[in-house]
């Protein structure tokens, strides 16, 4: 894979064998080719989709798919994993969970959901069960957040065609998985969370529940995929993709995990070049955050999607005001601290640059070219900072990091030169004098030099 800008644009004709009808809107529905501006989308080095935010010990994770470069149908074969503590600056943890997690299957990484119970991380996903063909919902576990994941059981946890599992755990301690498309189903998950009591059950898709769709006898009800179950102040919520195609997000309350469900309205209209919309929403440091994707990355589009978020709150009565998809994203929560150690895949945006597993653990910043560069938000130097240093690799004969404040080609605070290193995992620290960054500011990392890929990054840090 390489970076964005140097990516084709989108030939969305395939037709979804699953949905024939997404295919040919997402034909109608052509990729932009328009930057985004902001730090919305917040991952710009690869495309990802169908986001399931998580807030766990003071940072928000967030699990994705992984649309493939080029893709023109939902080609998806591992997921990624990225995290913050600031909501502006996202942290990289590369793909700790693939196709090949799961012996039993096929094809199809699609929009998978997580959840932590008593200090385990359980990923619900579906995928194509490669003996029956049909999609089945599979569970991994892991001890941390970013993995490593583990097929739970070796076999699908339920399998009946459908997809987009999602689970809520309710104040009482029983757990519920949901999913579907084009029913939605639970199930009460055991407190093991990898089997379940009793049968899987159909959520009556009923119009006063899910709203009226129009033009489509058999399918009557806006529910069409993604549901998102949680709980606030003691009302159930539902928040789905609606009414394909093109989706918006809509949702439904309820007294109950089960329901009576009561349709509430809009969320997200439809906007952003993606004929899918995905919802997860979280509170996290006192606001509340929506995450979605669109298609607003170059050559982005149906099957090249991005995932994005927003800030937003609750009306008194607790139903959702409608959200807009913007290329702002959030406020910043806070500030980053430049005096420790930060990951050079720490990021608000990246131009031009992709990330790589580092040989020592971790990821790290590769494929640089002359002109990249890292944007990390809200840096607070305080008083000032002295120096820089940065873990830096090089194949070739290493290039510059240029310091700069406020913009890409803003204010220069310092130059490090990085030379030979002997190779792309080939770790030295570079070190050099830095003036002017004082207070708060947005820090670039701008990389020069001359042609072909300069140089690697692992980790940067200021010194007081
Ligand atoms: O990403 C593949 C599929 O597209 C997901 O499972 C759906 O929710 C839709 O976003």
């Amino acid at each position: 894979m390489r970076s964005l800008s140097r990516r084709g644009g989108l030939a969305a004709n395939a037709r979804l064998a699953l949905i024939p009808v997404l295919a040919v809107l997402a034909a109608m529905l052509p990729g932009t080719a328009r930057q985004a501006r902001a730090d919305n989308p917040i991952v710009q080095t690869i495309y990802t989709a169908d986001p399931a935010p998580l807030v766990h010990n003071g940072r928000v994770y967030v699990y994705t798919g992984h649309d493939e470069d080029g893709s023109t149908y939902f080609t998806m074969r591992d997921w990624r994993v990225y995290s913050t503590t600031d909501m502006a600056n996202w942290t990289d943890h590369g793909s700790p969970m693939n196709l090949a997690t799961f012996s039993w299957a096929s094809s199809d990484a699609w929009a998978g959901h997580v959840i932590e119970r008593n200090g385990r991380f359980y990923w619900y996903v579906p995928v194509n069960n490669r003996a029956t063909g049909r999609k089945a919902i599979g569970v991994a576990v892991a001890n941390s957040p970013t993995g490593p994941f583990v097929d739970a059981i070796g076999r699908p946890l339920v399998e009946n065609g459908e997809i987009d599992p999602n689970v809520f755990l309710d104040d009482d301690g029983q757990a519920y998985l949901y999913w579907g498309n084009p029913n939605l189903w639970y199930v009460r998950l055991n407190t093991d969370m990898i089997s379940y009591s009793g049968a899987a059950t159909r959520i009556p898709l009923t119009t006063a529940g899910f709203g009226t769709r129009t033009g489509n006898t058999s399918r009557p009800t806006l529910y069409e995929e993604g549901p998102w179950v949680y709980k606030r102040n003691g009302l159930y919520y539902n928040v789905f993709a609606a009414e394909c195609c093109s989706e918006f997000i809509g949702y439904s309350t309820a007294p109950g995990p089960t329901g009576p469900w009561t349709y509430r309205g809009t969320v997200m209209p439809r906007q952003g070049s993606s004929f899918t919309n995905h919802a997860g929403v979280i509170d996290f440091n006192g606001g509340s955050y929506f995450f979605y994707h669109n298609g607003a990355l170059p050559g982005g589009g149906g099957f090249t999607r991005s995932v994005a978020v927003e800030r937003f709150t609750y009306r008194s009565d607790g139903t959702i005001p409608t959200i807009n998809m913007s290329t702002a994203g959030p406020p910043q929560v806070g500030t980053l601290n430049p005096f420790v150690r930060q990951e050079a895949e720490t990021a608000a945006w990246s131009s031009g640059v992709e990330t790589e597993p580092a040989a020592s653990g971790g990821m790290n910043v590769g494929y640089v070219n002359n002109g990249d560069y890292l944007k990390v938000r809200g840096v607070a130097f305080g008083g000032g900072a002295r120096s820089f240093s940065a873990r830096v690799a090089s194949g070739t004969t290493g290039g510059r990091i240029e310091l700069r404040l406020g913009g890409p080609t803003g204010t220069l605070a310092g130059t490090c030169t990085a030379g030979a290193t002997g190779g792309w995992q080939s770790w030295a620290t570079v070190s050099c004098p830095v003036t002017g960054a004082t207070g708060t500011q947005d820090l670039y990392l701008r990389f020069t030099g001359g042609s072909g890929y300069l140089l690697n990054v692992d980790w940067w840090q200021f010194t007081q």
